[in-house]
C-alpha cells in the first residue's frame, strides 16, 4: 500500500463510495419513513441516512487507513498522522435527496497537507462515478474528461450554488452580472456534483460564495485533473467562495462575483 499511497487511496476510496452510495440509496427508496432535523435555515436539514453513512465511512477508513485523518459535515474532525486527510461528505444534496431529486452524491476527497490529491464523487441515482488522483487524469466511469479551454461564461449554462446563508443582493449582483454577459444559470443541490459537471464539460463554470471543504475537495482535484482551474478560498477548517473552469470562465466569473451591488 504504501508503495503507492496515492493509488491505493484512489481504489479504496472508489470502493468505499461505492458502497457507501448504495446504502444511501438504500435510504433514499424510503426517504419517507426519514423524520429530518432542521439545522440552520428551513432547507437545511439532516437525517439519519446522513449520520449513518458518515458513520459507516469513518469506521471503514479508520479501519483501513488508521493514520489517515478525517473530517466530514456530521461529525468532529479527528486527526491522522499520515499527513493524508479524507475529506468525506456522506451526502451531498440532502436537499434534493430527501425530496425526490435523483442529483446528490457521495463525496470523498483527500489531502495531502493542504492539497487536494484524490478525488470520488459518486451519484448513485445516475449511476455516475467521477474519479481523479493527482497526476492520473480524472474520469467519468473510466473514460477520460478533458475540458474544453475555449469556452466563455456565455457558451453554456453556469452552476451557481447560493443557499439561503447567501447575501441576497450579493446574490442578486452576480445574477446580474452573469446575464449581462451572456450567462445563463445551473443549479443542482450538490456542490461536488456540479463541480463533477464542469470537469465533465457539462456546464461552462461554476461560483459558490460559500462551500465547506466536504462539499468541494473531491470536486477540486476532478476539474483540475480535467484541465481546468479551482480556486478556493476556505480550507480544511473554514468554508469559503469557489470559482471553477477553464482559465477565461475561472477568471470571468471571479470579477463578475465581484460586481457590486
Ligand atoms: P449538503 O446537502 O451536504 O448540506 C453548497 O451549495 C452546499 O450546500 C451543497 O453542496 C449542499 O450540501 C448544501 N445545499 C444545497 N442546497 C441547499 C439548500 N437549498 N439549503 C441548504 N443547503 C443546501
Ligand atoms: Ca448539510
Ligand atoms: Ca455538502
Ligand atoms: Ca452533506
Amino acid at each position: 500500500d504504501e508503495a503507492d499511497p496515492l493509488a491505493s487511496r484512489l481504489a479504496a476510496a472508489e470502493r468505499l463510495a461505492r458502497t457507501a452510495g448504495n446504502n444511501a440509496r438504500t435510504f433514499f427508496l424510503a426517504r419517507d419513513t426519514l423524520n429530518p432535523e432542521l439545522k440552520s435555515a428551513s432547507q437545511d436539514l439532516v437525517s439519519e441516512a446522513d449520520r449513518t453513512v458518515e458513520a459507516w465511512l469513518r469506521r471503514a477508513i479508520r479501519r483501513r487507513f488508521p493514520q489517515d485523518g478525517i473530517v466530514g459535515e456530521e461529525e468532529a474532525a479527528t486527526e491522522g498522522s499520515s499527513g493524508f486527510v479524507w475529506v468525506i461528505d456522506p451526502i451531498d444534496g440532502t436537499m434534493p435527496f430527501l425530496v425526490g431529486q435523483p442529483n446528490w452524491t457521495v463525496s470523498i476527497g483527500i489531502a495531502r497537507g493542504d492539497a487536494p490529491v484524490v478525488g470520488v464523487v459518486y451519484a448513485p441515482m445516475l449511476r455516475e462515478c467521477y474519479s481523479a488522483a493527482e497526476g492520473g487524469g480524472a474520469r467519468l466511469n473510466g473514460c477520460l474528461l478533458t475540458m474544453n479551454p475555449d469556452w466563455s461564461v456565455a457558451s453554456t449554462t453556469i452552476g451557481f450554488g447560493a443557499t439561503q446563508k447567501a447575501d441576497p443582493s450579493e446574490a442578486g449582483a452576480f445574477v446580474e452580472a452573469l446575464y449581462r454577459e451572456g450567462g445563463v444559470l445551473f443549479r443542482v443541490g450538490s456542490g461536488a456534483l456540479m463541480l463533477a459537471y464542469v470537469a465533465a464539460n457539462r456546464i461552462a463554470g461554476y461560483y459558490d460564495p460559500t462551500l465547506h471543504c466536504w462539499d468541494c475537495w473531491a470536486g477540486m482535484i476532478l476539474v483540475r485533473e480535467a484541465g481546468g482551474v479551482v480556486t478556493f478560498e476556505g480550507d480544511l477548517g473554514q468554508p469559503g467562495p469557489i470559482w471553477a473552469g477553464n482559465r477565461r470562465v475561472h477568471d470571468q466569473l471571479r470579477r463578475l462575483s465581484r460586481a457590486t451591488p
